[in-house]
């Protein structure tokens, strides 16, 4: 099956409002055209700076601006890091992800901390990913030399619902870092939310502007919004499972190669709803009990989440043939 770049917005409206069982069906049938289906990727995620964010982003915990119970932190140290990846790895995860709640890295004592945590993970044999923020070229070429596998840095929600959830910087700025990131030679992860009141048609635009960049991510991850009070967006609706079936069903066949994350959401949701989103074609959940701040389901609700679905948990540095040497 050929890989598309060219994408129509048209074209994704279509394959996204079909009626739903043709959708399940299609996302499956690319699924495991090009994954083995019965393989779910298991990551982890570690919060390395949190709360005390200058930025503005409507759902987030982490902003200074909201008032929130995020117990704030500065930079964790590179040992405590560490230790957190070695037991991610011995629970069985094969991805790690460091987060912090900056609106752009700088050229700093904390970023030569992180550049440690980086060279550490990764000497691991975990697929280590950090979500920093923005991202200039040279510090992007930085990170790919300490052994950065992913970079992940979300569009959130369409161009034109962006201005919506987050003022202090602008679509054109996120897709300039995804830019550094590729060019790099660091594999792309990028997706977004629902749930946040975007239209239908937001997230169709969403993944048309995922879809269309010069090389898909690698790893796109699907986010129901988790509200939290303090924020402007504590009050809305819990988002349906329908919703979260036709984006995960969509990303899958508009970029089939790419790993598509069943994200933030999942303790709102019943074995028989992950299993649906399995199906129609993500491959990853995030493991353990929390995400960077909110609860998670934990790891023996997983197990057995893994066990009554008869799912295995997928190798790490599978399919990245194609990633370019920087
Ligand atoms: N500060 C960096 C940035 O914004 O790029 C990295 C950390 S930020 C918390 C990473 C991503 O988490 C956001 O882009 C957003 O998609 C997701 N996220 C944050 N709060 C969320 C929430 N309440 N519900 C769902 N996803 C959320
Ligand atoms: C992503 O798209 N989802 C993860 C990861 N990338 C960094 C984060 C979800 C955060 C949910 C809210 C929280 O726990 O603070
Ligand atoms: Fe939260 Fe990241 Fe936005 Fe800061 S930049 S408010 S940490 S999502």
């Amino acid at each position: 099956m050929e890989i598309r770049n060219n994408w129509t917005r048209q074209e994704i409206a279509e394959i996204y409002n079909q009626p739903l069982m043709e959708l399940i069906y299609q996302g499956a049938t690319v699924h495991r055209a090009h994954h083995t289906a019965s393989e779910v990727q298991v990551c982890t995620l570690l919060s390395i700076k949190t709360g005390g964010c200058p930025e503005d982003c409507a759902y987030c915990p982490q902003a200074a601006r909201y008032h929130t119970e995020v117990k704030v932190h500065k930079l964790l140290d590179v040992d405590t890091v560490l230790d957190s990846a070695r037991e991610a790895r011995d629970s069985g995860s094969t991805r790690f992800c460091m987060g912090a709640a900056w609106r752009e890295v700088r050229d700093n004592k904390d970023f030569d901390k992180v550049i440690d945590m980086v060279k550490g993970v990764n000497g691991m044999g975990l697929e280590v990913c950090c979500t920093l923020g923005m991202l200039t070229e040279d510090q992007a070429k930085r990170l790919h030399e300490a052994g950065l596998y992913a970079y992940n840095h979300n569009l959130d929600t369409s161009e034109e619902f962006y201005d919506d959830i987050i003022t202090t910087r602008t679509y054109d700025d996120r897709l300039n870092t995804l830019e550094h990131v590729r060019k790099s030679g660091i594999s792309v992860c990028s997706g977004g939310i629902i749930g946040m009141g975007e239209s239908q048609g937001d997230r169709v635009g969403m993944l048309h502007t995922l879809a269309t960049l010069p090389a898909h991510p690698e790893s796109v991850p699907v986010n129901a919004l988790v509200p939290i009070e303090g924020t402007p967006l504590e009050d809305q609706p819990k988002v349906s499972v329908w919703d979260m079936v036709r984006m995960i069903a969509t990303a899958r066949i508009i970029m089939p190669k790419a790993m598509v994350r069943l994200s933030a959401g999942r303790v709102r949701m019943t074995t028989e709803e992950q299993a649906l989103c399995f199906l129609a074609g993500a491959n990853s959940i995030f493991a353990g009990d929390k995400l960077l701040t909110t609860p998670n389901p934990g790891t023996v609700a997983d197990a057995e989440l893994f066990q009554i679905l008869n799912l295995k948990p997928r190798e790490a540095f599978k399919n990245i043939e194609h990633l370019v040497e920087a």
